[in-house]
């Protein structure tokens, strides 16, 4: 009572909410006025903050907290009464007709969606020092994360605006979800790279906040073990984009200019644009209001099961199970094995990627009556079978995924399943852990990331005819990989399994130890024979025919050990640096038409 006067009308009332909400061990410490007074403003700026920045205010936090914190206690299962099955969904297979259809819906549909990026994770797992959206996520021609999601946006843009005459000047937005760990290194990244090409108008950071840590089973918010006036605070998790994106308003500006579409990806899969033309077509034609994109999946592999929930009282929901919680669930209902592969070598529940399609229109009804908040969940870790104190404090955390929960049965809920190798290879471990992965399930790592691309792109031209030698078999910190043939192209030169076959024509050869790297949109290439590296470059205004026979001593793999830290860390976590040889390199810096058949061998 004595310390009221340092603050302002709000901060008393939000001192009162705290004491009704029986709080007062947070200022039981505090000096006299005239002791530690800025401290103790600080520390009201900041129960300010946690206040704006949850839906329903700390009052919402602490009363949610009490309850899932009781359910936790009691052993409460989330999933109770809810009977878990297969769920039926759309199952594509790349470049085959039905691809081709939903590809080409797709792109038409593109130039009305909005991309939002979750990036406000530090990816602990990885062990990264640096944010993850500046990681290369190849080597041979270094371009980041957010680089490559930036360009195949624009790609997409582009292709989406000539198949839709009239809408030529609309610019896709995209949102970036930051946090306090990535926030300005995400800024810098865009703005020293002059946004990728981006306009800079047409990008959105929106911050998402942390929330209090809980440090007992009562809900006693938890002060900070460094600073007695101060709340100890840790991440909501990936669920905030809902509330953030519904507050900012960028929702009802997007309805009024009339897109249709918000597509949700995370940080660090560089495949993922190569599934979205398919998906978005698919969420198109059958009229989705939630499409998640997903994979086959290992059983009690590390990323959710896309499962359908029935409840006793008639509810049905297809939803994400989280991995830890679907094996546990499966064999409280009858599974008695849990979560096992079947015949076909997988889990018969298909993986989440965490890649979410969802119609505007519904999604913005449903935010206006939820304010975007999130099914929330806690995750105590305690100390004893009591289950009275917590080993560490813990907090409310909320997942995107969870959106369709609350959505009534009416509302059209699906997923698409892809081909791994085409649409999902996360970095998400260090090379240590993933050097731990049982034999056959995915690494998840940087060297597993790099080496996916390169196998993507080699598979989708083995699709549209053209000679790839066989993979060979390596091991980089500690991980049994395919190293197929580096190639790399940018998404402008294709997007489609279409593009492709455009623009790649005739009798086209390359071998293992080949390097193919093409940038540029006007790039076509007939009876390519590539036996080493060979790297073309062509600005939008040059048009180029090629005709190539290429060979020389190329580039190759040395080895690096991760722990080795005269090498930069980007490159250790991979296991390996690229060593240049020899190369051809062409580049179209001029605008104009070039048709060019040449033999280089050195
Ligand atoms: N992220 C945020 O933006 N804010 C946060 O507070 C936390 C994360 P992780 P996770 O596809 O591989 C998800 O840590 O959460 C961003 C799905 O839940 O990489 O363990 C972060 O920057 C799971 O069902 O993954 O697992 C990153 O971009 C499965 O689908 C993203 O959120 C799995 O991803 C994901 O964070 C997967």
């Amino acid at each position: 009572e004595k310390n009221l006067g340092l603050l302002s009308t709000r901060q008393i009332e939000l001192a009162r909410m705290l004491i009704e909400e029986a709080q007062q061990h947070l200022f039981a410490h505090w000096a006299e006025p005239g002791i530690d007074d800025e401290k103790k403003k600080s520390f009201f700026d900041q129960v300010e903050k946690l206040d704006a920045s949850y839906p329903g205010g700390l009052r919402s936090y602490i009363h949610n907290a009490r309850q899932l914190l009781t359910d936790s206690k009691a052993g409460k299962n989330p999933f109770d009464g809810f009977t878990p099955s297969v769920p039926a969904g759309e199952v594509l297979s790349f470049g085959d007709e039905n691809f081709i259809k939903f590809e080409e819906a797709g792109i038409k549909e593109a130039c009305d969606a909005a991309f939002v990026l979750v990036a406000g994770g530090l990816g602990e797992r990885l062990g990264y020092g640096g944010i993850k959206l500046a990681l290369p996520s190849e080597t041979t021609t270094g371009t980041c994360f957010l680089q490559v999601y930036v360009e195949s946006i624009l790609a997409l843009q582009e292709a989406s605006c000539k198949q839709n005459e009239g809408n030529v000047d609309r610019h896709i937005p995209l949102v970036i979800m930051t946090s306090d760990d990535t926030h300005s290194r995400t800024q810098e990244l865009l703005k020293s790279n002059a946004y990728f090409g981006m306009k800079s108008n047409q990008v959105h950071l929106l911050k998402q906040e942390k929330v209090a840590c809980l440090a007992d089973t009562d809900a006693n918010l938890a002060l900070d073990p460094s600073e007695k006036y101060k709340i100890q605070t840790k991440p909501h998790g990936h669920g905030d984009v809902h509330a953030l994106l519904y507050s900012s308003g960028l929702l009802h500006k997007w309805q009024i200019s009339g897109l249709k579409w918000v597509l949700f990806f995370q940080d660090t899969n560089g495949l993922l644009f190569k599934a979205i033309p398919a998906s978005l077509g698919v969420s198109a034609s059958k009229d989705f209001h939630v499409n998640s994109l997903a994979v086959p999946r290992k059983a009690k592999e590390a990323i959710g099961g896309i499962t359908q929930l029935t409840h006793e009282d008639g509810r049905r929901m297809v939803i994400n199970v989280e991995y830890n919680q679907l094996d546990p669930l499966l064999r409280a209902t009858g599974h008695v094995n849990g979560d096992v592969n079947d015949e076909t070598g997988y889990s018969p529940y298909p993986g989440n990627i965490n890649q979410l399609i969802l119609r505007l229109g519904p999604y913005i009804e449903e935010l206006s009556k939820t304010q975007g908040a999130i099914t929330e969940f806690v995750n105590p870790k305690y100390k004893d079978s009591s289950k009275t104190s917590f080993k560490s404090s813990t907090r409310l955390e909320c997942m995107m995924q969870d959106y369709p929960r609350t959505l009534l049965p009416s509302a059209r809920v699906g997923f698409t399943v892809m081909d791994t190798w085409l649409a999902y290879a996360p970095v998400k471990s260090n090379p240590e852990d993933a050097a731990k992965v049982p034999k056959g399930n995915p690494y998840h790592s940087a060297t597993s990331g790099e080496m996916a691309i390169y196998r993507a792109h080699s598979q989708i031209l083995r699709k549209v005819g053209v000679k790839i030698e066989d993979p060979q078999v390596g091991i980089f910190n500690g991980q049994e990989v395919e190293i197929w043939p580096r190639i790399v192209w940018s998404p402008n030169w294709a997007l489609t399994f279409l593009d492709v076959k455009k623009k790649l024509t005739g009798n086209c050869e390359i071998s293992q130890k080949s390097t193919l790297v093409v940038k540029g949109a006007n790039i076509h290439i007939n009876d390519l024979s590539l036996d080493g590296a060979l790297i073309v470059n062509a600005i939008d205004q040059a048009e180029v025919k090629l005709s190539p026979h290429v060979q020389n001593n190329g580039w190759i793999f040395e080895h690096v050990d991760y722990k080795d830290t005269s090498i930069p860390e980007e490159i250790r976590i991979r296991g390996f640096a690229i060593k240049k040889n020899d190369q051809t390199i062409l580049t179209y810096d001029q605008p104009g038409k070039y048709c060019v058949q040449f033999h280089s061998v050195s």
